[in-house]
């Protein structure tokens, strides 16, 4: 089981939080997503056998929410 964060712009309140947090358990092989409205973060516990990184930019993306590449999301970025 592999942890990521990934800054995730746009989010304005709870029901964001929940579209994004939504997204991301929908994927094959995420265990685990904490969504932080706060800091504009999602952490995210997977199976890199099960799924890319790439997909969760894809998934927040297409929730309508930008990925904010930093050091720590280049892999789901790149
Ligand atoms: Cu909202």
């Amino acid at each position: 089981m592999k942890r990521i964060v990934v800054g995730v712009a746009g989010m304005s309140c709870q029901g964001c939080v929940k579209n994004v947090t939504g997204v991301l358990q929908a994927l094959p092989g995420v265990s685990e997503v904490n969504v932080s409205l706060e800091e504009a973060k999602a952490e995210i516990a997977y199976d890199p056998q099960l799924v890319k990184p790439t997909q969760f930019k894809e998934a927040i993306e297409g929730a309508g929410f930008d990925v904010v590449c930093d050091g720590d999301c280049s892999k789901a970025c790149s």
